[in-house]
C-alpha cells in the first residue's frame, strides 16, 4: 500500500538549505517511515538562482511567493533555513497557515521572539484540526555517539554530573578578508559566534545531561570591528561578537564552561564537549564524530582509562544500523537525516519531538543571559520561563537497513 506523502517547502538554500535538502532526498532511503517525504517546493527571492537550486537540490518546484506557498493545501511542512531575523516571521506565518515547521537554530533573535514562536506553536492547528508539530535543527544531538552519551548519562553511568566543558571553534573570521555578511549585524543575527555556536553547546549540554542553566557570567570580544561591505562600498561597523566565552552554574550545582569563536586559527569546525560525573566521564569531539571517549571509575585498575567507543554498532547505537554494517562511519549530513527521520516518526505517532520550540526558548534564555552578562561583567541569573522535562535519551532502535 502506498504511503501518504509529506510535502515539504524549504525557504533558504545556502549551507543549511543544502544540508536539509539532502536529508529530504535521503531519509526514505534509510528509514522505514510512515510518510513518503517529498521535497516539493523551494522558496526564495530571486528566480534565476532559485531555479538552479531547485534542480541541483532536487526540488520539484520553486517559488518566489511564500504567501502563495503557505496557502497550498498540498504543502504540509515548512522548513525555515534562512538568516536568524526571518526565523520568527516565517515560522509564525507557517504555523498560522496550519503547517508543521522545522526551523534552523538559533530559534530567534532574542527571548521575546522565541516566546512568540512558542505561543504560535502551542495554538497552531493543521487544516484537519490536529496540532501543528515543530522542531529545531540542532542536528548534533542525532550523531550516534552524541545520543549514546546522552543515554549513558540518563542511565546513571556517569553518576552525578559535576562538570561540563565545551568549545566550538572556527577561524573564518580570523582576519579582515571576509566581507560583512548578515552574521555580523545584530539586527539580522542577534549575536555572532555566540548565538551561532554557543547555541549548539547549550543544546547538547541540556540534551546530554538533562540539566538546565541556573546562572552565567560571560566575556565577549569583537577582534575586527569593521569589515568591508560585500558590494565593496564602505565599511560595516560589526556590532556582534567574534568570540564569546561564558561560565555557568547548572541546576544540580554542576559547573560549566563554554567557548565559541570564529577567530581560532586552524580550527575549522572544532566542536568538543567533555562531561565529568562522580562515576565517570565522556568526551565527544565532532571531528571524530563516530567515536565517544568513555571513562568509568568502576573499571579495574589494570585497564582503567579512557576508552574509545566506535558508535556504529546498530544493536547498541542509535541510527547506526540504518546505514551500514558496524564500523562504517557516518558524516555531518547524517545528523540531519537522522533528525528528520525522528521528526517524521513523531509527526505520525504524536510522540514528543525534541528539540522543539520550547527547547529553542530555553536555549535563548541562556544566550540572552550570557550576552547580558558579557555586557555588564556581572553574573546573571537565567530567567527560565518554562518547566521542561529532560528529553528522553535516544536508545538504539535495533537499526536495520531497508534492504
Ligand atoms: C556556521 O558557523 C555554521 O554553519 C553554523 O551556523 C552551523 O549551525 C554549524 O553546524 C556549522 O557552522
Amino acid at each position: 500500500m502506498s504511503k501518504p506523502v509529506l510535502n515539504v517547502a524549504l525557504v533558504g538554500y545556502s549551507f543549511m538549505g543544502r544540508a536539509h535538502s539532502n536529508a529530504y532526498r535521503q531519509v526514505n532511503h534509510y528509514f522505514d517511515l510512515p510518510f513518503r517525504v517529498v521535497p516539493k517546493v523551494i522558496v526564495g527571492r530571486s528566480e534565476g538562482p532559485l531555479k538552479v537550486a531547485a534542480e541541483l537540490l532536487g526540488w520539484e518546484e520553486y517559488s518566489t511567493d511564500m504567501a502563495a506557498v503557505l496557502k497550498r493545501d498540498d504543502v504540509h511542512l515548512i522548513d525555515v533555513a534562512t538568516p536568524n531575523d526571518s526565523h520568527a516571521p516565517h515560522s509564525i506565518a507557517a504555523l498560522k497557515a496550519g503547517k508543521h515547521v522545522l526551523c534552523e537554530k538559533p530559534l530567534g533573535l532574542n527571548v521575546k521572539e522565541c516566546k512568540a514562536m512558542v505561543a504560535a506553536a502551542d495554538k497552531a492547528k493543521t487544516a484537519d484540526g490536529k496540532p501543528c508539530r515543530v522542531g529545531l535543527w540542532h542536528n548534533y544531538r542525532r550523531a550516534p555517539a552524541a545520543s549514546t552519551a546522552a543515554s549513558l548519562i540518563a542511565d546513571g553511568k556517569l553518576g552525578e554530573i559535576r562538570h561540563v566543558r565545551a568549545v566550538y571553534l572556527q577561524d573564518w573570521l580570523l582576519d579582515d578578508s571576509c566581507p560583512a555578511t548578515w552574521r555580523m549585524m545584530s539586527k539580522t543575527c542577534g549575536s555572532g559566534a555566540h548565538g551561532d555556536l554557543n547555541a549548539h553547546l547549550i543544546d547538547l549540554t541540556r540534551f546530554m545531561t538533562g540539566l538546565e542553566f541556573d546562572s552565567v557570567v560571560g566575556l565577549e570580544q569583537t577582534f575586527i570591528k569593521k569589515r568591508k561591505n560585500a558590494d565593496g562600498k564602505g565599511m560595516l561597523d560589526v556590532d556582534v561578537d567574534d568570540t564569546l566565552l561564558f561560565l555557568a552554574k547548572l541546576t544540580n550545582g554542576a559547573v560549566a564552561s563554554f567557548e565559541a569563536t570564529r577567530a581560532a586559527a586552524g580550527r575549522k569546525n572544532h566542536y568538543c564537549i567533555e562531561i565529568n560525573g562522580t562515576k565517570g566521564s565522556i568526551v565527544w569531539n565532532f571531528e571524530r564524530m563516530n567515536e565517544l571517549e568513555v571513562y568509568t571509575v568502576e573499571d579495574e585498575p589494570r585497564h582503567k582509562g579512557f576508552r574509545t567507543v566506535m558508535c556504529m554498532d546498530g544493536s547498541a547505537h542509535p541510527y547506526a544500523g540504518n546505514y551500514w554494517p558496524d564500523g562504517h562511519v557516518l558524516g555531518y549530513e547524517h545528523c540531519f537525516i537522522n533528525m528528520l527521520a525522528d521528526f517524521v516518526k513523531a509527526l505520525a505517532s504524536g510522540d514528543e519531538f525534541r528539540p522543539n520550540f520550547a527547547d529553542g526558548l530555553a536555549n535563548q534564555e541562556v544566550l540572552d543571559a550570557s550576552l547580558a552578562s558579557a555586557k555588564s561583567g556581572k553574573w546573571v541569573t537565567v530567567a527560565r520561563s518554562q518547566k521542561l522535562k529532560p528529553a528522553k535519551a535516544l536508545k538504539a532502535v535495533a537499526g536495520k537497513s531497508l534492504l
